[in-house]
């Protein structure tokens, strides 16, 4: 596969690709499935069609464990969602542009709303695992931004306060919190931990606020769920372990596939 050095020429070439591939010439929504998601992936419905990131242009596949690395086309009532079972993240060290450019490929291929998922570990009093939290806003630790020029777009009310409030709806058991991007590998200190928390964080990953500011510079409604696998560092007396993630994500697939298609059907 190929890559041209314009990102949104990438994004196309990706797209055109997808739609050939798909039969689907446009898509509605994009979820993007995160650590320990994976085994939500079927409660959001039946693929119609089943891709390889490799499949196309400009994806490198995922390197995290428990990321296959699949593009499903997924029909859910009249809309035609795509899900990607996976993502590359800014640890992988490729660059930022593989990051973002499943977002901008699905918003190239039609899509307006874009849903990011994520595993988190929980910094708040009282957050539990196995929950999931909306993200009502992020806090970028990751010193990265996926654009360049003078490009000023403004990030107020950047997870949908219109989709945050359909999934209170679903649900109103779900709680919200701020989500910190830091760039990983390796988990936090207890001391950055204490620090985050005096920022107001309440929620710590390794993903999605990239992904939200790029989908955002494209003009897409944006909506973030993390699931809380674990708790951050100094807070369980446990040390972490990418483990605890994914055992979190299979523990509470059923309930949050369901939850996912809910929202899908209502967005
Ligand atoms: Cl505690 N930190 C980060 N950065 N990412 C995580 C996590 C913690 N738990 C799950 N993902």
């Amino acid at each position: 596969p190929t890559t041209t050095s314009d990102p949104s020429a990438a994004a196309s070439a990706a797209a055109a690709k997808l739609a050939e591939l798909t039969g689907i010439g446009r898509h509605d929504i994009v979820v993007v499935l995160g650590s320990g998601w994976q085994p939500a992936a079927e409660e959001i419905g039946r693929p119609a069609t089943e891709l390889s990131m490799s499949d196309l242009p400009g994806f490198a596949a995922p390197g995290a464990i428990g990321h296959s690395g699949k593009i499903w086309s997924v029909p859910v009532g009249e809309k035609r969602v795509l899900v990607t079972l996976g993502r590359t993240h800014l640890y992988e060290g490729k660059g930022i542009e593989p990051v973002v450019h499943g977002v901008r490929t699905a918003v190239a291929a039609g899509c307006r709303t874009v849903v990011l998922t994520n595993a988190a570990g929980g910094l708040r009093e009282g957050m539990q695992v196995g929950q999931p939290v909306l993200i009502s806003d992020h806090v970028n630790m990751t010193a990265r931004s996926p654009l360049v020029g003078a490009n000023f777009v403004d990030l107020t009310d950047l997870y949908s306060p219109r989709l945050r409030e359909l999934a209170h709806g679903i649900d109103s058991s779900l709680e919200e919190g701020v989500y910190a991007g830091l760039p990983g590998p390796h988990f936090e200190t207890p001391a950055e931990i204490r620090m985050l928390r005096g920022l107001g964080v309440d929620l710590v990953g390794m993903s999605t606020v990239l992904e939200a500011i790029a989908a955002r510079a494209e003009g897409a409604e944006v909506f973030g769920l993390s699931l809380v696998t674990n708790l951050a560092a100094g807070l369980s007396g446990q040390p972490l372990n990418h483990q605890e993630v994914l055992d979190a994500g299979k523990a509470s697939a059923s309930r949050m596939g369901k939850l996912l298609r809910s929202l899908l059907e209502a967005a």
